[in-house]
């Protein structure tokens, strides 16, 4: 009789805390308490839409899968007056939790792979461009200048003045605008598809704006471009996503969101290659 009073408390106990979890867990996730930052991009909207899809289907499996084994556990707690079942295999049973998962996983990774090759796509024609350059551990900033090109780099010429390697011969180079890791603000228009151009000094970054939802690899050797529409003026948080040593949690920037003419207006009013590079 001792025994059977000390499984009920323990299939019990069991009962109501994996309940307790699952309603702590669904509140906290529908109450929104630690979610993304607020949405600032046209992407990102397409990437919140499946993120939120994804958690609710997720979520209404955890929360079914949770409460039947809480339930399970507690209507089959210990009882020495009961003997376990055996029974060796059930087809139909495993052939519907074999299908429905896999149909829910196809579906999911289908959408994923649509939503990938549309912000994938290419950048339309005349986009701002800007490049970023992640160096251990600060990010480093090149504007293509009036001319719109960015002119020709080579690690050959990266001395203290020259941070980039940045071809002073080459024409494209003369209006380039740069700034010296952890020196400049990135400026961007808002409303207008801007390409960031990623590069790397040293080790793997990744380019993060949470309130873009833009994420993207700078590796080095490579030139990889992302492209977006900030859809909201305001100053917003860069960071490194990518851990690229003891330093990566300090590797932070400001994004700049303002209007086109603002945008200008600060190019026009900095230095350029011609004036900084002798
Ligand atoms: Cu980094």
């Amino acid at each position: 009789m001792v025994k059977k009073q000390k499984g009920s408390i323990h299939a019990g106990l069991f009962l109501l805390v994996t309940i307790l979890i699952v309603l702590a867990a669904v509140v906290i996730t529908a109450g929104r308490f630690w979610w993304l930052p607020p949405l600032a991009s046209e992407h990102g909207a397409w990437t919140d839409r499946l993120f939120v899809v994804t958690l609710l289907i997720t979520g209404i499996v955890f929360v079914l899968v949770q409460i039947a084994l809480a339930y399970f556990v507690f209507r089959h707690r210990d009882d020495p007056e009961r003997r376990a079942a055996y029974f060796h295999d059930n087809k139909p049973l495993e052939i519907t939790w074999t299908l429905v998962p896999a149909v829910i996983m196809t579906l999911l990774i289908v959408s994923g792979g649509r939503l990938w090759s549309r912000i994938h796509q290419s950048p339309p024609e005349g986009a701002y461009e800007v490049e970023v350059w992640g160096e251990q551990f600060k990010w480093a900033l090149r504007y293509p200048g009036k001319d719109g090109q960015f002119g020709r780099t080579d690690i050959r010429l990266i001395n203290d003045t020259n941070p980039l390697g940045i071809d002073t011969k080459d024409p494209a180079s003369k209006d380039d605008i740069f700034f010296p890791a952890g020196e400049g603000e990135l400026h961007l228009p808002v409303g207008e598809p801007v390409v960031v151009r990623l590069r790397s000094k040293d080790v793997l970054h990744s380019f993060y704006v949470p309130a873009f939802r833009v994420k993207q690899d700078a590796v080095p050797g490579m030139v990889i471009k992302t492209w977006f529409v900030p859809t909201k003026e305001g100053e917003f948080e860069l960071v490194c996503a990518e851990l690229c040593g003891l330093g990566h949690y300090q590797m932070r920037g400001i994004v700049i969101v303002e209007p086109m003419e603002k945008v200008q207006e600060w190019l026009s009013q900095q230095q350029t290659v011609m004036d900084v590079i002798p």
